[in-house]
Order: structure tokens, then C-alpha cells, then sequence
């Protein structure tokens, strides 16, 4: 089955998605997901000038070689850029075995280990009235585990915190980040009442997850782990800069809060330690940024060994060709723990058409063979790319801050 064609589309239905769209010889079509926040271009060139043309005439059956090849074959590993674009062409590939088998994904990957997959939303305000109107609301909807972010008095703009209460956090386009406010103090301070006042209103019955977003110390993240610990939280996120490994073990010695980290990976070198050392409970890992199902499937495969579950990022920066493949690998891996559902907005869905499904608080990939994307290219042309990046994060006295 030899690959034809191969090619990246760059659109921004709502927000910037990169695409690449696999075809071969007789027919079949596959997908794959090559957003990176804020670097699209930067994807989009390494797949166009220089993996495009090598899958030309390359079999679209060999899926673990073909990774192999652009892994090892390149010389220059790892990195965000290099990871999506073989994650792109790794998830069409799988698309691509899927529809020629007939079957939905999770069944090439060992089928259903569980009916439904455990997701959670995404509440925030900029007051806590704010956070409990969009709590509750995300409860109406069904949802059995919430992350709630809040705005921190006193600073004027966090990212994370959706901008007025109802609406989601988004970066707003233009050709410059955003820049934004940061106090450690006046967060430590805060977040353990915000935490409480949900636990006090809403009580214990739902999951609840927080994301510092890398803003911490290891001793600070000890602080509030140790803080939040009698409101039994599902995770607390991405507490410290997750490339500083060792950094978890400071924080594992302070406290019994739940730890999850990964939105930032792209291999599994990124974790080893965190695993084999049990340093954290969940890897947040994408298929986007992580090679895709054939190199997260491993990293799970490794965290499976040291009891360490998985928690996919799943923003609404990965188009929902992203979202699919997660919830593939989600529903067939033994040590899953629970996904990401940020939702998309905008237009998307005149690109991106999609079989999954939400009910109850669960996920369901659906069963059309493959992914279960359709991909519709004219539509995404009439969506061109819109430059727009991640805010930067500065301390009060200006000092450019982790986020
Ligand atoms: C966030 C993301 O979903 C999350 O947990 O941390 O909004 C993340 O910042 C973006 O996906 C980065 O592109
Ligand atoms: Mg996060």
C-alpha cells in the first residue's frame, strides 16, 4: 500500500491547526494532528521541506518503521518540532491501518479495556462566584471531574483564567505574545481558599484538578501540595518546570497530593525518571507532541511498570483529529487514569468532523473505522492561519517568570 501523496494544511477554525493529510494508492486516506502552539509554521515546515517527500512511495502499512526512520534516520532527536511531525505521520498511518482493516483504532490496539473514558472539563473564573457559576455549569453538562482555575486578586491577567466568567482562555491573535502578571506569594495564598470554597459548596463527590502550569519552586509546590491535601484533590498539575526531573523528588518528600505532569514532553526521556523513580501519578503526555500513538503507547507502557497512570493533555491548541487519537489509546491502555476535554470552539467543526461522543461524564471514541475524523480541506481554506501566540509571564518586578 504505497503512500502518494502527502501534504500539510495550516488552517484556523476558531484557532491554528496543522494538518497533514497522507493518501495511498488505493485510496485510503489518513490523518494526523501537527499543532504546536504558537511554532505551526515552524511543524508545517519540517513535515513540507523535509518528511513530506520521503513518504512518498513508502508503504503505508509499515507504522513502527516508518517512526524508526524519521526517529533514528534524522540524527537530530526529540524537540517539540521534530516529535509532532512524526506523531502527524505516525496518527495517519494508524488511520490509515484502521480504515483498511475496517476497524476503529482501539481495536488494532488490543480493544475496549473499559466502556467509557473517564474526562474532565475546565472551569475558571475571575472571581470565586465566577468559578462556582462555571462549576456548576460544567456539573449540568455532566461532567464528573472539574480542573478550577481562578483569577489570583490582585493580578490582572493569568493565563488559564478565561477572560470575563462563560467564556474559555484563548490567546488572543496578533503577531506578539500577550504579556502577563505573576506573584508567587499572593497565588500561594489564595489557591488552597479557592480549592476549599469549591470543596465547601460543591463537596466531595466530584473529581477536582488544578494546573499550576510550571509557576513553582519544588519547596512552594510542597507548600501547596501539602496545603491542598485535605481536599483530596485528583492531581495537582504541572507544579514545578517539568524538564528539572529531579526537582519531584523535593516535592514527593512534602506531600501526598496527587502529582501529574507532561503537557511539555515530546519523548519518553523526558519522564524516564519521573517514572522509574515514581516521582509523579500521572503523565499528561499528548499524541500530538509525544510521537505520536506508537511512541505515548510506549511511555505508558513504561509508566504501566512503575503504577503510574495516564492523564492526556488535551487543550483545545490539539485539533480534534488529536483529541480522537488520544481517546483510542485511552479506551485500550490498561493503566489509563483520565483525559483532558477542553472542547473546541469557533468553527472547527466545518473542518473537523468527528464520531466521538460525551455522556455522563465519559468519553467514547466511536466506532467508524480509524480515528473517525473527517477532514474537509476546502472548508479549512476558507479558515487561513492567523498568527497568535502563548502569553509571556512576568514577575511583578518584570522578571520573565516559568508558566
Ligand atoms: C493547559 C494548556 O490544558 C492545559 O492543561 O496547560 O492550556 C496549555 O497551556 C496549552 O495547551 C499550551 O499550548
Ligand atoms: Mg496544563
Amino acid at each position: 500500500m504505497k503512500i502518494t501523496d502527502a501534504r500539510v494544511v495550516v488552517s484556523s477554525p476558531g484557532r491554528n491547526y496543522v494538518t497533514l493529510v497522507v493518501e495511498t494508492e488505493d485510496g485510503v486516506t489518513g490523518i494526523g494532528d501537527a499543532t504546536l502552539n504558537g511554532r505551526e509554521l515552524a511543524v508545517a515546515s519540517y513535515l513540507r521541506d523535509h518528511v513530506c517527500p520521503l513518504l512518498v512511495g513508502r508503504d503505508a502499512r509499515r507504522i513502527e518503521d516508518t517512526w524508526q526512520y524519521l526517529y533514528k534516520g534524522a540524527y537530530w532527536r526529540r524537540g517539540p518540532v521534530t516529535m509532532t511531525a512524526i506523531a502527524a505521520v505516525d496518527v495517519a498511518l494508524w488511520d490509515i491501518k484502521g480504515k483498511a482493516a475496517g476497524m476503529p483504532l482501539y481495536q488494532l490496539l488490543g480493544g475496549a479495556s473499559r466502556e467509557g473514558v473517564l474526562v474532565y472539563g475546565h472551569a475558571s473564573g475571575t472571581s470565586l462566584d465566577g468559578l462556582s457559576e462555571d462549576f456548576q455549569r460544567h456539573l449540568d453538562l455532566g461532567y464528573r471531574a472539574i480542573r478550577v482555575q481562578a483569577a489570583v486578586p490582585g493580578l490582572e491577567k493569568t493565563y488559564g483564567i478565561a477572560p470575563a466568567d462563560g467564556r474559555v482562555y484563548e490567546p488572543a491573535s496578533g503577531n506578539r505574545p500577550q504579556e502577563d502578571t505573576w506573584d508567587t506569594p499572593a497565588y500561594l495564598d489564595f489557591a488552597p481558599a479557592m480549592i476549599a470554597h469549591v470543596r465547601e459548596q460543591f463537596g466531595y463527590g466530584v473529581h477536582l484538578l488544578h494546573d499550576v502550569h510550571h509557576r513553582l519552586t519544588p519547596i512552594e509546590a510542597g507548600r501547596l501540595g501539602a496545603a491542598l491535601e485535605p481536599y483530596r484533590l485528583f492531581w495537582m498539575e504541572d507544579p514545578t518546570p517539568a524538564e528539572d526531573q529531579s526537582a519531584f523528588r523535593i516535592l514527593r518528600q512534602h506531600t501526598t497530593t496527587p502529582v501529574a505532569v507532561g503537557e511539555v514532553f515530546n519523548s519518553i526521556w523526558d519522564c524516564q525518571q519521573l517514572i522509574t523513580e515514581r516521582l509523579i501519578d500521572y503523565v499528561r503526555a499528548s499524541v500530538s507532541h509525544t510521537g505520536g500513538i506508537t511512541h505515548l503507547r510506549r511511555v505508558f507502557s513504561l509508566a504501566e511498570l512503575y503504577g503510574v497512570r495516564s492523564g492526556s493533555h488535551g487543550a483545545g491548541d490539539l485539533s480534534p483529529v488529536a483529541m480522537a487519537a488520544a481517546l483510542h489509546l485511552d479506551l485500550a491502555i490498561p493503566n489509563f487514569g483520565i483525559q483532558e476535554h477542553m472542547g473546541h470552539t469557533g468553527p472547527y467543526a466545518e473542518v473537523f468532523r468527528t464520531s466521538y461522543s460525551f455522556s455522563d461524564g465519559y468519553m467514547h471514541p466511536g466506532d467508524a473505522p480509524g480515528l473517525g475524523v473527517e477532514f474537509d480541506e476546502e472548508a479549512a481554506a476558507r479558515h487561513p492561519y492567523e498568527p497568535r501566540y502563548l502569553p509571556v509571564n512576568r514577575r511583578l518586578d518584570g522578571t520573565v517568570h516559568d508558566w
